[in-house]
């Protein structure tokens, strides 16, 4: 058997970073972690390639070598998504879907031949079985959440590495909270999941054993969600870093109640974790308590300086839209940003989530007006929105242009530098020769040809005499600001 893994085209969007991946000389952020591991719960004897439409384009010929086509998608990906199993449904494949779009949405799937809803750990082998008895079933729905002891280690030998910015690891599926918006507590549950140590490390030495050197972002729903294993997790993981001399640079995902936990944060500071994204989505109390965020409680603006404090930049999901978002809710969100120094705010207007609390509470107001594209960024509401949705989308795009207009973008990065300064060591997976190309990519295009270069310069030079150890860092962050006044400058005209 003969399987093409596709991973559909992602279009503009925050998390694409896709203004900032050429100055790396990359093509993509993260390679489709979800593909990677249904790859390995595949039979051995199965010949699999994967097709990753964000790094290559999709040959006719790969079309006709398989016997099966796998594809994942997000909403954000659905139109590439029908796109491609036309193409493969043209030529008589069988097109198996999976992944969160198929899994939540209420819209008419695909012309797949078989559908995936939930995770695979379970349904998967059911699907093999089935197969070769030749009754496979249209769909399979995973009744229960499986161990993540299940989960094998991901096919990465499939991608092309070098192609991608960043890895991805998994330690847990689920979130202990009940944000009233937040689709993930309904497709992985509310018991968060986590692998053993043990499975950890061997994923680590495997990216380690294909040469990766550089991002390891853990994409937990919530890192800590289960923080009984994390805390034994960590120690484990410093001494794995130790060892190998830190290879791997840090990231993850976590809820903002981290920074109430100082021992913690210490031991993520040591096992290598440089960067983590926090849900903070609104300084207004009362539009806290609507979307159910109990946990985004006291001082948020201190929370997120005790975490900086040990050395973790703070990247953060904001919101506007909510019910009770006061008038002056965009001068708030653009204040509470500039003092937090955040430099990568992703700030999105709400919308509901297939089989969300929104969704349902929404339905029953009689104020929903149909599915979301799943892309935040896009003015448009999929509900009929409290406040008038054109001063909504006035005050969104006024936050974006405020927030990444390069003055203020470049002093919330040099007051993250600030808050961030350690006495740890750069993590030892630089290489020179990338260094110096990034290096003149940046400087040739921020430095000369970019309109804003004086602002460019100006942060430079206060960067080399205030952090020249971090300089890396310095410019990585430029490159990301770049992303994003593109991106928002998009945005702002749409
Ligand atoms: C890492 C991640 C990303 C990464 C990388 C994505 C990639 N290349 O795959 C990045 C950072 C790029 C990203 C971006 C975005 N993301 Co994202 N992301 C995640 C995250 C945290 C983990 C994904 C992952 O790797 N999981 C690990 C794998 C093993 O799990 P899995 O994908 O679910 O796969 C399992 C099953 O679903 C199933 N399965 C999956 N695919 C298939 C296919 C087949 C054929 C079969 C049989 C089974 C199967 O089997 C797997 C094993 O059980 C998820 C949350 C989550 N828990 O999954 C959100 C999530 C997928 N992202 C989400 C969103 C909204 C986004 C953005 C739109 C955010 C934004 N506004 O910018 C962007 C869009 C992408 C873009 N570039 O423009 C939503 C999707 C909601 C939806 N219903 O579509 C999620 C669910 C989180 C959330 N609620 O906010 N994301
Ligand atoms: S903390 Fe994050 S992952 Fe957990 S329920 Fe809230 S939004 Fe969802």
């Amino acid at each position: 058997m003969k399987v093409l893994l596709v991973n559909p085209e992602f279009p503009d969007t925050y998390w694409s970073f896709r203004h900032a991946l050429p100055f790396e000389g990359k093509r993509c952020a993260f390679p489709p972690l979800g593909l990677l591991t249904v790859s390995a719960q595949l039979p051995p004897s199965w010949k699999k390639r994967l097709v990753d439409l964000n790094v290559e384009r999709l040959k006719r010929s790969d079309i006709e070598w398989a016997d099966m086509v796998f594809a994942t998608a997000m909403l954000v990906q659905k139109e590439s998504l029908k796109e491609l199993v036309q193409r493969c449904k043209a030529r008589e494949k069988r097109v198996v879907l999976g992944g969160p779009y198929v899994t939540t949405t209420i819209e008419e799937l695909p012309e797949a031949d078989h559908i995936f809803k939930g995770e695979a750990e379970t349904t998967l082998p059911r699907f093999i079985e089935d197969l070769g008895n030749g009754c496979a079933k249209r769909t399979y729905e995973a009744p229960e959440r499986p161990p993540l002891l299940l989960t094998p280690q991901a096919d990465f030998h499939l991608a092309n590495l070098k192609r991608y910015s960043a890895m991805s690891v998994q330690y847990s599926r689920g979130c202990p909270f009940s944000c009233e918006f937040c689709d993930i507590i309904e497709i992985y549950g509310r018991v968060p999941r986590t692998k053993t140590n043990q499975q950890m490390l061997a994923e680590f030495d495997a990216l380690l054993n294909l040469g990766w050197r550089g991002t390891v972002f853990i994409v937990d729903d919530n890192f800590i969600g289960n923080k009984k294993n994390v805390r034994q997790l960590l120690p484990d993981l410093t001494r794995w870093q130790k060892v190998h001399q830190y290879p791997f640079t840090l990231i993850t995902e976590s809820s903002l109640n981290l920074a109430d936990d100082e021992p913690l944060l210490a031991s993520m500071r040591d096992a290598g974790f440089r960067r983590v994204f926090v849900g903070i989505e609104t300084p207004v109390e009362e539009s806290l308590k609507e979307g159910q965020k109990s946990q985004n409680r006291g001082d948020l603006l201190n929370s997120v300086k005790k975490i900086q404090s040990y050395g973790m930049e703070v990247m953060a999901g904001f919101i506007v839209g909510f019910d009770n978002d006061p008038m002056d809710i965009f001068q708030r969100q653009i204040d509470f940003i500039r003092r937090s120094a955040i430099p990568l705010a992703m700030v999105g207007l709400l919308n509901a989530l297939p089989e969300t609390q929104l969704w349902k509470r929404l339905e029953r107001e009689g104020r929903l007006l149909g599915e979301a594209s799943g892309n935040n960024t896009v003015c448009t509401f999929n509900f009929k929105t409290r406040m008038d949705p054109a001063l909504l989308v006035e005050g969104y795009q006024s936050i974006m242009r405020t927030i990444y207009s390069p003055r203020e973008y470049y002093d919330r990065v040099l007051l993250s530098l600030r808050r961030t300064a350690q006495e740890f060591a750069e993590p030892n997976h630089y290489s020179v020769v990338n260094g110096i190309t990034s290096l003149s990519r940046i400087l040739f295009r921020l430095g000369v040809v970019d309109r804003e270069r004086k602002e460019f310069w100006r942060f430079f030079s206060r960067s080399l005499v205030r952090h020249r150890d971090r300089i890396a860092e310095s410019l990585r962050l430029a490159a990301m600001g770049y992303h994003f006044r593109k991106l928002s400058e998009a945005y702002a005209e749409s």
